[in-house]
Protein backbone atom coordinates (compact mmCIF):
# COMPACT_ATOMS: atom_id res chain seq x y z
CA UNK A 1 0.00 0.00 0.00
CA UNK A 2 1.34 3.28 -0.86
CA UNK A 3 1.41 6.39 1.86
CA UNK A 4 -0.84 8.37 -0.61
CA UNK A 5 -3.55 5.64 -1.41
CA UNK A 6 -6.62 5.86 -0.10
CA UNK A 7 -7.50 3.44 3.04
CA UNK A 8 -10.33 1.06 4.02
CA UNK A 9 -11.48 1.57 7.13
CA UNK A 10 -9.95 -2.08 8.50
CA UNK A 11 -6.55 -0.99 6.58
CA UNK A 12 -6.60 2.40 8.75
CA UNK A 13 -7.16 0.55 11.67
CA UNK A 14 -4.64 -2.17 11.36
CA UNK A 15 -2.18 0.18 11.18
CA UNK A 16 -3.15 2.17 14.26
CA UNK A 17 -2.65 -0.83 15.79
CA UNK A 18 0.39 -2.52 14.43
CA UNK A 19 2.55 1.07 14.87
CA UNK A 20 1.00 3.10 17.23
CA UNK A 21 0.67 2.70 20.41
CA UNK A 22 -2.27 1.20 22.50
CA UNK A 23 -3.28 4.46 24.67
CA UNK A 24 -7.07 4.53 23.61
CA UNK A 25 -9.66 1.96 22.76
CA UNK A 26 -11.78 3.48 19.74
CA UNK A 27 -14.78 3.08 18.37
CA UNK A 28 -14.38 0.74 15.37
CA UNK A 29 -15.33 3.96 12.52
CA UNK A 30 -12.89 5.93 10.57
CA UNK A 31 -13.14 9.50 9.76
CA UNK A 32 -11.59 11.05 7.15
CA UNK A 33 -13.63 13.97 6.62
CA UNK A 34 -16.34 16.99 8.63
CA UNK A 35 -18.30 19.72 7.96
CA UNK A 36 -20.57 21.41 10.71
CA UNK A 37 -22.64 18.59 12.81
CA UNK A 38 -21.71 15.84 10.38
CA UNK A 39 -18.73 13.52 9.85
CA UNK A 40 -17.91 10.94 6.89
CA UNK A 41 -15.72 7.96 7.05
CA UNK A 42 -13.41 6.49 4.54
CA UNK A 43 -16.63 4.83 2.53
CA UNK A 44 -18.47 7.97 2.57
CA UNK A 45 -21.12 6.81 4.97
CA UNK A 46 -22.12 9.99 6.78
CA UNK A 47 -22.89 10.62 10.46
CA UNK A 48 -24.08 12.82 13.36
CA UNK A 49 -21.19 13.58 15.66
CA UNK A 50 -22.32 13.32 19.02
CA UNK A 51 -19.03 13.80 21.20
CA UNK A 52 -17.66 16.67 18.98
CA UNK A 53 -14.31 15.55 19.53
CA UNK A 54 -14.96 15.69 24.18
CA UNK A 55 -16.76 19.38 23.28
CA UNK A 56 -13.83 20.79 21.51
CA UNK A 57 -15.78 20.91 17.88
CA UNK A 58 -18.76 23.46 19.53
CA UNK A 59 -18.78 25.75 16.49
CA UNK A 60 -18.51 22.41 14.47
CA UNK A 61 -16.39 20.80 12.13
CA UNK A 62 -13.89 22.82 9.78
CA UNK A 63 -16.11 26.04 10.54
CA UNK A 64 -15.05 28.16 7.39
CA UNK A 65 -14.41 31.13 9.19
CA UNK A 66 -12.15 28.92 11.65
CA UNK A 67 -10.82 27.34 8.50
CA UNK A 68 -10.27 30.71 7.17
CA UNK A 69 -8.53 32.54 10.06
CA UNK A 70 -6.34 29.58 10.12
CA UNK A 71 -5.45 29.34 6.67
CA UNK A 72 -4.43 33.35 6.28
CA UNK A 73 -2.22 33.21 9.20
CA UNK A 74 -0.47 30.35 8.12
CA UNK A 75 0.83 31.51 5.00
CA UNK A 76 1.65 34.47 6.71
CA UNK A 77 3.24 33.67 10.18
CA UNK A 78 3.30 30.53 12.04
CA UNK A 79 5.62 30.17 15.15
CA UNK A 80 7.91 33.32 16.46
CA UNK A 81 8.74 31.56 19.64
CA UNK A 82 7.64 33.97 22.64
CA UNK A 83 11.33 35.31 22.21
CA UNK A 84 10.08 37.68 20.17
CA UNK A 85 6.71 39.60 20.01
CA UNK A 86 3.75 38.83 17.46
CA UNK A 87 1.31 41.49 16.12
CA UNK A 88 -1.47 38.90 16.52
CA UNK A 89 -0.70 37.75 20.42
CA UNK A 90 -1.35 40.86 21.86
CA UNK A 91 -5.04 41.24 20.04
CA UNK A 92 -6.13 37.54 20.68
CA UNK A 93 -5.12 38.39 24.28
CA UNK A 94 -7.15 41.69 24.70
CA UNK A 95 -10.23 39.89 23.17
CA UNK A 96 -10.13 37.17 25.48
CA UNK A 97 -9.33 38.90 28.28
CA UNK A 98 -12.45 41.51 28.06
CA UNK A 99 -15.00 38.97 27.07
CA UNK A 100 -14.31 37.16 29.62
CA UNK A 101 -13.87 39.72 32.37
CA UNK A 102 -10.42 39.18 33.29
CA UNK A 103 -7.08 41.67 33.03
CA UNK A 104 -5.30 39.20 31.74
CA UNK A 105 -4.78 35.76 29.84
CA UNK A 106 -1.55 33.25 29.58
CA UNK A 107 -1.22 31.07 26.44
CA UNK A 108 -0.62 27.53 26.43
CA UNK A 109 -1.95 24.77 23.92
CA UNK A 110 -3.37 21.77 25.47
CA UNK A 111 -5.66 21.23 28.31
CA UNK A 112 -3.60 19.81 30.66
CA UNK A 113 -1.37 22.24 30.22
CA UNK A 114 -3.35 24.84 31.17
CA UNK A 115 -4.21 23.20 34.51
CA UNK A 116 -0.71 22.74 35.24
CA UNK A 117 -0.25 26.41 34.74
CA UNK A 118 -3.27 27.13 36.93
CA UNK A 119 -1.68 25.02 39.54
CA UNK A 120 1.50 26.87 39.26
CA UNK A 121 -0.01 30.49 39.53
CA UNK A 122 -2.10 29.01 42.07
CA UNK A 123 1.03 27.86 44.19
CA UNK A 124 3.29 30.93 43.55
CA UNK A 125 0.56 33.65 44.63
CA UNK A 126 0.42 31.11 47.99
CA UNK A 127 3.86 31.54 48.99
CA UNK A 128 4.08 35.40 47.74
CA UNK A 129 0.77 37.14 48.37
CA UNK A 130 -1.14 35.28 50.76
CA UNK A 131 2.18 34.28 52.60
CA UNK A 132 1.86 30.41 53.15
CA UNK A 133 5.25 29.06 53.91
CA UNK A 134 7.55 27.85 51.33
CA UNK A 135 6.39 24.27 49.81
CA UNK A 136 3.76 23.66 51.95
CA UNK A 137 0.90 25.30 49.79
CA UNK A 138 -2.09 22.49 49.39
CA UNK A 139 -4.77 22.42 46.68
CA UNK A 140 -8.45 21.58 47.21
CA UNK A 141 -9.38 18.73 44.33
CA UNK A 142 -12.74 16.35 44.02
CA UNK A 143 -12.95 12.46 44.04
CA UNK A 144 -13.63 11.54 40.14
CA UNK A 145 -11.85 14.74 38.67
CA UNK A 146 -10.96 14.57 35.53
CA UNK A 147 -8.06 17.79 34.66
CA UNK A 148 -5.82 15.75 32.64
CA UNK A 149 -2.63 13.44 31.84
CA UNK A 150 0.38 14.95 32.85
CA UNK A 151 2.52 13.55 36.27
CA UNK A 152 1.37 16.02 38.44
CA UNK A 153 -2.58 15.69 37.39
CA UNK A 154 -2.66 11.83 37.51
CA UNK A 155 -1.71 12.33 41.01
CA UNK A 156 -4.69 13.80 42.75
CA UNK A 157 -6.78 11.47 39.95
CA UNK A 158 -9.03 7.59 41.63
CA UNK A 159 -9.00 6.65 38.06
CA UNK A 160 -6.58 3.34 38.76
CA UNK A 161 -6.06 3.54 34.97
CA UNK A 162 -5.13 6.91 34.69
CA UNK A 163 -2.52 6.18 37.60
CA UNK A 164 -1.11 2.88 38.03
CA UNK A 165 2.18 2.61 37.87
CA UNK A 166 2.76 6.47 37.23
CA UNK A 167 3.95 6.97 40.41
CA UNK A 168 6.00 8.76 42.42
CA UNK A 169 2.82 11.52 42.72
CA UNK A 170 3.38 14.93 43.16
CA UNK A 171 2.11 16.50 46.81
CA UNK A 172 -0.18 19.01 47.79
CA UNK A 173 -3.36 17.88 46.96
CA UNK A 174 -6.27 17.65 49.37
CA UNK A 175 -9.59 15.54 47.62
CA UNK A 176 -12.72 15.74 48.45
CA UNK A 177 -16.22 14.59 47.71
CA UNK A 178 -17.52 16.78 44.76
CA UNK A 179 -21.11 19.07 45.08
CA UNK A 180 -20.18 18.60 48.83
CA UNK A 181 -20.07 21.83 50.22
CA UNK A 182 -19.52 20.96 54.02
CA UNK A 183 -16.31 18.86 52.72
CA UNK A 184 -15.23 21.74 51.66
CA UNK A 185 -15.97 24.27 54.52
CA UNK A 186 -14.82 21.50 57.05
CA UNK A 187 -11.06 21.26 54.96
CA UNK A 188 -10.54 25.25 54.36
CA UNK A 189 -11.63 25.61 58.24
CA UNK A 190 -9.14 22.67 59.23
CA UNK A 191 -6.25 23.72 57.07
CA UNK A 192 -4.42 27.09 56.75
CA UNK A 193 -2.06 25.82 54.28
CA UNK A 194 -5.01 25.94 51.74
CA UNK A 195 -3.86 28.18 48.31
CA UNK A 196 -6.71 26.92 45.63
CA UNK A 197 -10.01 24.90 45.03
CA UNK A 198 -9.58 23.59 41.66
CA UNK A 199 -13.16 22.03 40.57
CA UNK A 200 -15.16 21.45 37.08
CA UNK A 201 -18.16 22.91 36.74
CA UNK A 202 -19.95 19.51 35.73
CA UNK A 203 -17.80 16.54 36.04
CA UNK A 204 -17.66 15.71 32.81
CA UNK A 205 -15.23 12.08 32.66
CA UNK A 206 -17.40 11.20 35.86
CA UNK A 207 -20.45 10.60 33.76
CA UNK A 208 -21.76 14.42 33.09
CA UNK A 209 -22.48 14.87 37.04
CA UNK A 210 -24.14 18.63 37.77
CA UNK A 211 -23.87 19.89 40.67
CA UNK A 212 -26.77 20.79 43.04
CA UNK A 213 -27.53 24.52 42.00
CA UNK A 214 -26.08 27.07 44.17
CA UNK A 215 -23.02 24.56 44.54
CA UNK A 216 -20.64 26.93 42.73
CA UNK A 217 -21.36 30.23 43.80
CA UNK A 218 -21.48 28.92 47.42
CA UNK A 219 -17.85 27.15 47.09
CA UNK A 220 -16.63 30.46 45.45
CA UNK A 221 -18.03 32.21 48.50
CA UNK A 222 -16.75 29.98 50.81
CA UNK A 223 -13.07 30.46 49.16
CA UNK A 224 -13.81 34.11 49.35
CA UNK A 225 -13.83 33.52 53.02
CA UNK A 226 -10.58 31.56 53.59
CA UNK A 227 -8.65 33.77 51.16
CA UNK A 228 -8.48 30.42 49.20
CA UNK A 229 -8.60 30.71 44.97
CA UNK A 230 -11.58 29.39 43.31
CA UNK A 231 -10.08 27.45 40.20
CA UNK A 232 -12.53 26.59 37.72
CA UNK A 233 -11.53 24.14 34.86
CA UNK A 234 -13.97 25.12 31.87
CA UNK A 235 -11.95 23.28 29.04
CA UNK A 236 -14.79 20.84 28.85
CA UNK A 237 -18.02 22.52 29.64
CA UNK A 238 -16.87 26.51 28.39
CA UNK A 239 -17.35 28.11 25.38
CA UNK A 240 -20.95 27.87 25.46
CA UNK A 241 -21.44 23.92 25.70
CA UNK A 242 -23.88 23.88 28.74
CA UNK A 243 -25.94 26.93 27.54
CA UNK A 244 -24.18 29.84 28.80
CA UNK A 245 -20.25 31.01 27.40
CA UNK A 246 -19.32 29.64 30.99
CA UNK A 247 -20.62 26.97 32.77
CA UNK A 248 -19.86 29.19 35.98
CA UNK A 249 -22.15 31.92 34.29
CA UNK A 250 -25.02 29.95 35.25
CA UNK A 251 -24.49 31.03 38.56
CA UNK A 252 -22.93 34.23 38.44
CA UNK A 253 -19.75 33.19 39.41
CA UNK A 254 -15.98 34.85 38.64
CA UNK A 255 -13.74 32.49 38.94
CA UNK A 256 -9.86 33.90 40.85
CA UNK A 257 -8.40 31.68 37.89
CA UNK A 258 -10.43 30.18 34.64
CA UNK A 259 -8.89 27.67 32.40
CA UNK A 260 -10.25 26.73 28.83
CA UNK A 261 -8.89 24.85 25.85
CA UNK A 262 -10.92 22.48 23.37
CA UNK A 263 -13.43 24.87 21.61
CA UNK A 264 -11.25 27.60 22.33
CA UNK A 265 -10.05 26.86 18.80
CA UNK A 266 -13.06 25.44 17.70
CA UNK A 267 -10.74 22.38 17.09
CA UNK A 268 -9.00 23.48 14.52
CA UNK A 269 -5.69 23.70 16.64
CA UNK A 270 -4.21 22.67 20.49
CA UNK A 271 -5.58 26.55 21.89
CA UNK A 272 -5.85 26.67 25.58
CA UNK A 273 -5.88 29.91 28.23
CA UNK A 274 -5.31 30.80 31.78
CA UNK A 275 -7.25 33.71 32.66
CA UNK A 276 -6.63 35.91 35.98
CA UNK A 277 -6.49 39.30 36.50
CA UNK A 278 -3.33 41.44 37.79
CA UNK A 279 -3.30 40.70 41.93
CA UNK A 280 -2.79 36.89 40.78
CA UNK A 281 -1.84 36.65 37.42
CA UNK A 282 1.37 39.26 38.39
CA UNK A 283 3.06 36.30 40.28
CA UNK A 284 4.44 35.27 36.83
CA UNK A 285 7.54 36.70 35.58
CA UNK A 286 9.99 36.17 32.76
CA UNK A 287 11.57 32.48 32.87
CA UNK A 288 8.68 31.43 35.24
CA UNK A 289 6.83 29.35 32.38
CA UNK A 290 5.90 29.39 29.07
CA UNK A 291 5.85 27.00 26.07
CA UNK A 292 7.58 26.85 22.67
CA UNK A 293 3.89 27.06 21.02
CA UNK A 294 1.82 29.00 23.57
CA UNK A 295 0.85 32.31 22.14
CA UNK A 296 1.51 30.99 18.38
CA UNK A 297 -0.36 33.64 16.12
CA UNK A 298 -2.12 30.77 14.37
CA UNK A 299 -3.33 30.02 17.86
CA UNK A 300 -4.28 33.56 18.32
CA UNK A 301 -6.04 33.66 15.04
CA UNK A 302 -8.18 30.78 15.38
CA UNK A 303 -8.81 31.70 19.19
CA UNK A 304 -10.19 35.11 18.06
CA UNK A 305 -12.32 33.59 15.18
CA UNK A 306 -13.32 30.35 16.86
CA UNK A 307 -14.63 32.92 19.89
CA UNK A 308 -16.49 35.32 17.49
CA UNK A 309 -18.56 32.39 15.97
CA UNK A 310 -19.99 31.37 19.33
CA UNK A 311 -20.87 34.93 19.63
CA UNK A 312 -22.05 35.98 16.27
CA UNK A 313 -23.80 32.65 15.99
CA UNK A 314 -25.66 33.01 19.66
CA UNK A 315 -24.22 29.35 20.26
CA UNK A 316 -24.71 29.48 23.82
CA UNK A 317 -28.56 30.16 23.16
CA UNK A 318 -28.63 27.63 20.96
CA UNK A 319 -27.16 24.99 23.27
CA UNK A 320 -29.44 26.22 25.90
CA UNK A 321 -32.47 25.51 23.88
CA UNK A 322 -31.47 22.55 22.14
CA UNK A 323 -30.31 20.66 25.64
CA UNK A 324 -33.96 21.27 27.42
CA UNK A 325 -35.54 19.81 23.74
CA UNK A 326 -33.24 16.91 23.82
CA UNK A 327 -33.51 15.71 27.94
CA UNK A 328 -37.84 16.65 27.62
CA UNK A 329 -37.38 13.99 24.51
CA UNK A 330 -35.69 11.61 25.65
CA UNK A 331 -37.45 11.83 29.21
CA UNK A 332 -40.30 11.34 27.36
CA UNK A 333 -38.70 8.16 26.06
CA UNK A 334 -37.14 6.99 29.33
CA UNK A 335 -40.50 6.44 30.80
CA UNK A 336 -41.86 4.32 28.44
CA UNK A 337 -38.26 2.29 27.88
CA UNK A 338 -37.10 -0.31 30.84
CA UNK A 339 -33.48 0.17 29.10
CA UNK A 340 -32.29 4.05 30.13
CA UNK A 341 -32.36 4.99 33.93
CA UNK A 342 -32.09 8.75 33.58
CA UNK A 343 -30.93 11.55 31.23
CA UNK A 344 -28.55 14.34 32.83
CA UNK A 345 -26.76 17.54 31.89
CA UNK A 346 -26.89 21.02 30.91
CA UNK A 347 -27.10 22.59 27.66
CA UNK A 348 -25.53 19.74 25.02
CA UNK A 349 -23.34 18.12 27.47
CA UNK A 350 -26.08 15.26 28.39
CA UNK A 351 -25.61 11.42 29.21
CA UNK A 352 -28.02 8.68 29.67
CA UNK A 353 -27.65 6.33 32.41
CA UNK A 354 -28.00 2.53 30.64
CA UNK A 355 -29.91 0.36 32.91
CA UNK A 356 -27.18 -2.46 32.87
CA UNK A 357 -23.86 -2.66 35.52
CA UNK A 358 -21.11 -1.20 34.88
CA UNK A 359 -19.10 -3.92 33.62
CA UNK A 360 -21.80 -4.60 31.29
CA UNK A 361 -21.12 -4.29 27.37
CA UNK A 362 -24.53 -2.85 26.62
CA UNK A 363 -23.56 0.84 26.33
CA UNK A 364 -20.47 -0.35 24.09
CA UNK A 365 -22.73 -2.42 21.95
CA UNK A 366 -25.43 0.65 21.73
CA UNK A 367 -22.96 2.75 20.27
CA UNK A 368 -21.95 0.48 18.14
CA UNK A 369 -25.59 0.10 16.80
CA UNK A 370 -26.12 4.04 16.93
CA UNK A 371 -22.71 3.97 14.42
CA UNK A 372 -24.47 1.79 12.22
CA UNK A 373 -28.20 3.77 12.34
CA UNK A 374 -25.59 7.58 11.59
CA UNK A 375 -24.75 8.98 14.79
CA UNK A 376 -21.79 8.33 16.49
CA UNK A 377 -20.73 8.49 20.42
CA UNK A 378 -18.83 6.92 23.39
CA UNK A 379 -19.79 5.24 26.25
CA UNK A 380 -18.00 6.55 29.93
CA UNK A 381 -17.56 4.22 33.17
CA UNK A 382 -19.22 1.31 31.21
CA UNK A 383 -22.86 2.49 31.36
CA UNK A 384 -23.24 5.83 30.72
CA UNK A 385 -23.23 7.23 27.20
CA UNK A 386 -22.07 11.13 26.62
CA UNK A 387 -24.48 13.00 24.12
CA UNK A 388 -22.19 16.43 23.03
CA UNK A 389 -22.83 17.63 19.32
CA UNK A 390 -21.83 20.56 17.59
CA UNK A 391 -23.82 23.39 19.09
CA UNK A 392 -24.19 24.61 15.28
CA UNK A 393 -26.99 22.06 15.03
CA UNK A 394 -30.88 23.19 14.34
CA UNK A 395 -33.79 21.76 15.69
CA UNK A 396 -34.56 19.50 13.16
CA UNK A 397 -31.03 17.63 13.07
CA UNK A 398 -31.95 16.91 16.78
CA UNK A 399 -35.02 16.25 16.31
CA UNK A 400 -33.83 13.34 13.78
CA UNK A 401 -31.21 12.85 15.80
CA UNK A 402 -33.19 12.07 18.92
CA UNK A 403 -35.40 9.50 16.69
CA UNK A 404 -32.14 7.47 15.96
CA UNK A 405 -31.26 7.30 19.60
CA UNK A 406 -34.38 6.30 20.79
CA UNK A 407 -35.16 4.19 17.69
CA UNK A 408 -31.40 2.04 18.21
CA UNK A 409 -32.53 2.01 22.19
CA UNK A 410 -35.49 0.55 21.43
CA UNK A 411 -33.58 -2.49 19.81
CA UNK A 412 -31.90 -3.23 23.27
CA UNK A 413 -35.26 -3.56 25.45
C1 LIG B 1 -8.69 12.12 26.38
C2 LIG B 1 -12.99 12.75 29.38
C3 LIG B 1 -13.81 14.53 28.01
C4 LIG B 1 -11.07 17.91 30.61
C5 LIG B 1 -11.02 18.84 31.63
C6 LIG B 1 -8.74 19.22 31.28
C7 LIG B 1 -8.68 18.31 30.25
C8 LIG B 1 -9.86 17.65 29.90
C9 LIG B 1 -12.27 19.15 32.41
C10 LIG B 1 -7.40 18.05 29.55
C11 LIG B 1 -9.83 16.65 28.85
C12 LIG B 1 -10.66 14.83 27.72
C13 LIG B 1 -9.38 14.36 27.17
C14 LIG B 1 -9.77 13.12 26.41
C15 LIG B 1 -10.99 12.60 27.05
C16 LIG B 1 -11.59 13.82 27.63
C17 LIG B 1 -12.81 13.75 28.32
F1 LIG B 1 -13.64 11.71 28.86
F2 LIG B 1 -11.88 12.32 29.90
F3 LIG B 1 -13.75 13.30 30.31
F4 LIG B 1 -13.68 15.59 27.38
F5 LIG B 1 -14.99 14.22 28.33
N1 LIG B 1 -9.87 19.46 31.94
N2 LIG B 1 -10.78 15.90 28.57
O1 LIG B 1 -12.21 17.26 30.30
O2 LIG B 1 -7.39 18.58 28.26
O3 LIG B 1 -5.00 18.01 27.78
O4 LIG B 1 -6.80 16.67 26.74
O5 LIG B 1 -6.44 19.04 26.03
O6 LIG B 1 -8.64 11.46 25.34
O7 LIG B 1 -7.94 11.97 27.34
P1 LIG B 1 -6.33 18.03 27.15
Amino acid sequence: MAVLDQLTSQQAIDLENKYGAHNYHPLPVVLSRGEGVYVWDVEGKKYYDFLSAYSAVNQGHCHPEIVAAMTVQAQTLTLTSRAFYNDMLGKYERYASELFNFDKLLPMNTGAEAVETALKICRKWAYEVKGIDENEAEIIVCENNFHGRTTTIISFSNDPVARKNFGPYTNGFIKIDYDNLEALEQTLSNNKNVAGFLVEPIQGEAGVYVPTEGYLSKAKALCEKYNVLFIADEVQTGIARTGKMLAVDHENVKPDILILGKALSGGAYPVSAVLADNAIMNVIQPGNHGSTFGGNPIAAAVAIAALEVVRKEDLAKNAEVLGQLFRSELSKFIETSPIVNSVRGKGLLNAILINDSEDSDTAWNICLRLRDNGLLAKPTHGNIIRFAPPLVMTKDQLLDCVSIITKTLKEFE
